[in-house]
């Protein structure tokens, strides 16, 4: 089966059927204790919610499908000109997400040209609205105002107003709307982008023929081919920042299901809001700068840093810094985790990137001051005795080598996260809808409660 489609349906009968009968049989197994400490602290612990495609190990990072980062890059195909030598394509972990499959060469080169067709045109009203916003909004703002515009292209709830699908036929029409939302993503990317530093005008070519990631590129002005090249890359430095492209969006997916932007997809999908209302959301959550917004927040700090500092292999300085930071009460951003408690793999993926071209990085202060930082910072917090998790995580390291090949508008760095982010949330939405799971609603405690649990 070469259509993605397709192979969901396949993999459908037998998915529905397993879990009809968990829910039948074994619905009184109990997952856990739920304890007041959760309940004030953030739902911490609590196994709560399905996810179909990822799961989160504390001590060894993140699974796709109980695939690792160095399992999925070595398994996963790439783009046909990288002839093996780049990093695996997106498209590619799509269909694993989807699937649990690791798809043929043959599949992925046909999910790109399928979300390359999907993607050639953004809506008209969605490209006025996004030149209508003011230059200086938040470029998630943006990202999360033109998502939620193509609510008016939905195809699920178009179908669903008029009373014309049953529950068991949502997941076909839902299917249709999250391949071409993620399918315009680099569209919508770019659009915000040039408005940032090219007053609106396109800076590169959507092109057909060429995977997702190399078009994300492209609108951002960076291919020598296809954009309007305003970073003047040379052929080799555009080809790495298109595969550093592939390798930040292939491993930025999903994070199991309790990470904000994860959770709040599936919640307000759960009402059957369609998926560009419920990605929509999980934008607005993957914004904030605890969760995603801290990719944008740790080259802020790189950059502050490096101009207080003498010299960025100043460990006494850097530690003051940090110092300086945590008693003013504020946190290290790029740190810590309330799932992980080891450093985060993606972290070292990201990292293994500019090892793998050391030429390209050596004199790039600021990337250097990252490095260090890895191995000052956990230090530091641990000393400060309060981060549970002291390591950098996944934001520690990304941002900065945007910035390195030349994306210098520092609060757009978590977009290209949201164009990532699209992939694993949404799957999950699909299958939410295949295996018909409920509108969520957890029961929430008021303070009479507690005590009276509580025996106080
Ligand atoms: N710097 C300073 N203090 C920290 C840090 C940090 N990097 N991380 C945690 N703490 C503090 C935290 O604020 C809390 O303080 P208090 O008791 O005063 O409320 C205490 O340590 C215990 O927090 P944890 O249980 O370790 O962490 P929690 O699960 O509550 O939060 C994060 C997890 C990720 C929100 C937190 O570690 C943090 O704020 N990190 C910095 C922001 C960041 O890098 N976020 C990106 C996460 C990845 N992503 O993309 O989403
Ligand atoms: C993520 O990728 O979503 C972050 O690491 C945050 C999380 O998992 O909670």
């Amino acid at each position: 089966l070469f259509n993605l489609k397709a192979a969901i349906a396949d993999a459908i009968p037998k998915r529905r059927e397993e879990l009809l009968r968990i829910k039948k049989n074994f619905s009184d197994v109990k997952v856990g204790d739920i304890t007041v400490g959760s309940v004030l602290t953030g739902m911490r612990g609590n196994q709560s919610m399905y996810w179909e495609s990822t799961t989160l190990d504390p001590n060894e990072g993140i699974r796709f499908h109980g695939r690792t980062i160095a399992d999925c890059q070595k398994m996963l195909p790439g783009a046909p000109e990288d002839n093996g030598d780049g990093e695996f394509l997106p498209e590619s972990m799509l269909w694993l997400l989807m699937t649990g499959e690791i798809p043929t060469e043959e599949q992925s080169r046909q999910l790109t040209q399928e979300l390359a067709e999907r993607g050639a045109k953004l809506p008209s009203h969605t490209e006025k609205l996004l030149t209508s916003l003011p230059r200086d909004m938040h470029p998630m703002t943006q990202l999360a105002i033109a998502l939620a515009s193509m609510n008016k292209e939905s195809i699920f709830a178009k179908k669903y107003e008029e009373g014309s699908i049953g529950k068991k036929d949502y997941w076909e029409y839902i299917y249709e709307d999250v391949l071409n939302l993620i399918a315009v993503l680099p569209r919508i990317t770019g659009k915000i982008y040039s408005s940032l530093v090219n007053d609106g005008e396109p800076l590169g070519h959507f092109n057909v023929e060429k995977d997702w990631s190399y078009n994300i590129a492209s609108l951002l002005g960076m291919t020598v081919r296809d954009s309007v090249n305003v970073h003047s890359l040379t052929k080799e430095r555009s080809n790495d920042f298109v595969n550093l492209i592939r390798l930040y969006c292939g491993i930025h997916v999903d994070h199991e299901g309790g990470n904000v932007s994860a959770h709040t997809t599936h919640l307000v999908g759960s009402a059957l809001s369609d998926p560009y209302l419920s990605y929509s959301s999980g934008i607005m959550g993957l914004a904030g700068p605890l969760h995603g917004l801290a990719a944008q927040e740790v080259v802020r700090f790189l950059v502050e840093m490096e101009n207080d500092v003498d010299s960025v292999e100043n460990v006494k300085q850097v530690e003051d810094y940090l110092w300086k930071v945590l008693n003013s009460n504020r946190v290290i951003p790029g740190y810590g985790h309330a799932v992980l408690r080891k450093p985060d793999p993606r972290f070292d993926a990201m990292l293994n990137f500019t090892e793998a071209r050391p030429q390209e990085f050596k004199s790039n202060a600021k990337v250097q001051l990252m490095k260090n930082l890895s191995k000052i910072a956990p230090r530091v917090l641990q000393k400060h005795g309060k981060t549970k998790n002291p390591y950098p995580n996944v934001d520690s390291a990304s941002g900065i080598l945007f910035h390195h090949y030349g994306i210098d508008q520092l609060l757009f760095i978590t977009v290209i996260f949201g164009c990532s982010r699209a992939m694993g949330p949404l799957s999950q939405l699909v299958w939410d809808r295949i295996l018909g799971i409920p509108i969520e609603r957890p029961k929430s405690l008021d303070l009479s409660s507690i005590k009276k649990l509580c025996k106080i």
